[in-house]
Parts: structure tokens; sequence; C-alpha cells
């Protein structure tokens, strides 16, 4: 069923806006600072680009949709982490290099998706 069947282009598995923060850097806490943000899980990673509705229009061109950053999830830990703010919806992912995201949405039904699916695409890692 993959639109790619030679494997040359890594398979989109879900794209959406949460609100997303980061908390830590190699293991260094980092003060919270909350943005809404593009986020894409297509292949091994999940990419974050900033929110396109945050940006003035001059400043949202096609070509300007470089991601902000993004995450390998080979050996990552996901946990709901509703204890780690004061928002609900909360979930934490840890990187294998220490990096700590916060990712949120208001939408319940929504945040339980995102957490399904990129739990499937750390256990298909695991199993590699
Ligand atoms: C933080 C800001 C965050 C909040 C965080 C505050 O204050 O209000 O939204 O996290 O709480 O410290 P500031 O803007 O002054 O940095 P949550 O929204 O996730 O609760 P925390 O320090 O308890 O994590």
């Amino acid at each position: 069923s993959s639109p790619d069947s030679d494997g040359c282009t890594p398979e989109l598995e879900k794209a959406g806006l949460l609100n997303k923060t980061k908390i830590a850097e190699g293991g260094r806490k980092l003060r919270k600072n909350w943005s809404p943000s593009w986020v894409v899980l297509v292949g091994n990673s999940l990419v974050f680009f900033k929110d396109p509705k945050s940006q003035t229009p001059s400043s949202w061109k096609p070509g300007n949709s470089r991601p902000e950053s993004s995450v390998d999830l080979r050996g990552a830990k996901l946990h709901w982490a509703n204890d780690l703010s004061s928002k609900k919806n909360v979930f934490r992912l840890r990187t294998v290099t220490g990096n700590e995201f916060l990712l949120q949405s208001e939408t319940n039904s929504l945040i339980k998706e995102w957490y399904i699916t990129i739990q499937s695409v750390i256990d298909r890692l695991d199993r590699e």
C-alpha cells in the first residue's frame, strides 16, 4: 500500500499542529517556551516547522518552509506527562541524545493519535 514501493522516499505517517516546548538539550534543563508548531512524522523522524499561521504573510513562502528542528526517533522514549505542565493532554518525548520535548493539544483524541503513531514508529525502530 506504500506509495513509495522502491523505498527511496520516507513515508509520511502524520502531520498536524501541536503546541511544543523543548525542556532539555543534551540532558540540560531548559526554560519552557511553548509555541504552536507544525509537526510532521516522516520516516524515522519527527520534524518541526514554525507554525505558518503565527508568521506574517510576507514571511511565509513555500521556499521558507525549512524545518526548525528534527528529532531522530530511534531509541526515543515517550511518556504521558501531565505532571510536567499545567496544561492538559501533554506527553514528553526524550531522544537518546537527551533532548526532551513536551507536545500538547487541547484535543484529547488528537494527542492520543499522535502518541500512538509516534510510539509505533519507535517500536518499529526497536525491532530493526
Ligand atoms: C512558565 C510559563 C509556562 C509554564 C511554566 C512557567 O513561565 O508560564 O507556560 O509551563 O511552568 O514557568 P515563564 O513564561 O515565566 O517562563 P506550563 O504551561 O507547561 O505549565 P513550570 O515552570 O511549572 O513548568
